[in-house]
């Protein structure tokens, strides 16, 4: 029997190279996944890295809906930060695409290599900003003022 598909949130980040570039590129990928949809995505946002040193990042979040489970989607992500080129010399270093998995329907996972919800989304507003943009009713005002401190704006993109 096909599994029903469940709606989960990646967020997207990247700070080498032409970080714009590295998220649009990361967004195709997501929409190429088998067995998933691509339902939206927010604006790209420009932030200040945060516990992270280096250059600004560039961040997003995308709805999909999938049919994949959580395990390979993981996979299915890390390939792709593979793909863009990421090498990983240590922890919050800088990268040319970051992917993480957000929430995943309403699952509550706590394997040695997956936690859901993200443990750290509720700090950041680079998390936070743009999933409320696809998701509003998953954010509430009180999370956006308790992150309102860290810069955040919205880039420009290049007209496709
Ligand atoms: N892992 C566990 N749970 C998850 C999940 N929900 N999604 C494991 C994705 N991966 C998950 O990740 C390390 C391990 O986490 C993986 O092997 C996976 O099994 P990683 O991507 O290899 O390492 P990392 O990126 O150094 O760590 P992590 O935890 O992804 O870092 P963060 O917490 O995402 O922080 N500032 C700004 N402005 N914008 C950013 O995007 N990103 C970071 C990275 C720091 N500061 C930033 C930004
Ligand atoms: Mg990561």
């Amino acid at each position: 029997m096909p599994r029903e598909p469940v709606t989960a949130y990646v967020a997207l980040g990247a700070n080498l190279g032409d970080a714009v570039q590295a998220v649009l590129q990361g967004i195709e990928a997501l929409r190429a996944l088998p067995d998933t949809q691509l339902i939206r995505r927010s604006p790209l946002y420009r932030t200040a890295p945060l516990e992270a040193s280096g250059p600004d990042y560039v961040n997003a979040v995308v709805e999909i809906a999938t049919r994949l489970v959580a395990p390979e989607l993981l996979a299915r992500l890390q390939s792709i930060e593979s793909e863009a080129g990421r090498e990983r010399p240590y922890r919050n270093a800088p990268r040319t695409l970051d992917l993480d998995l957000l929430l995943f329907g309403s699952a509550r996972i706590a394997s040695e290599c997956l936690t859901v919800p993200h443990p750290r989304m509720q700090e950041r507003a680079f998390v936070l900003v743009p999933l409320a943009d696809v998701a509003p009713a998953l954010v509430t005002r009180a999370q956006l003022e308790a992150v309102a401190g860290q810069r955040i704006e919205r880039v420009d993109e290049p007209v496709a």
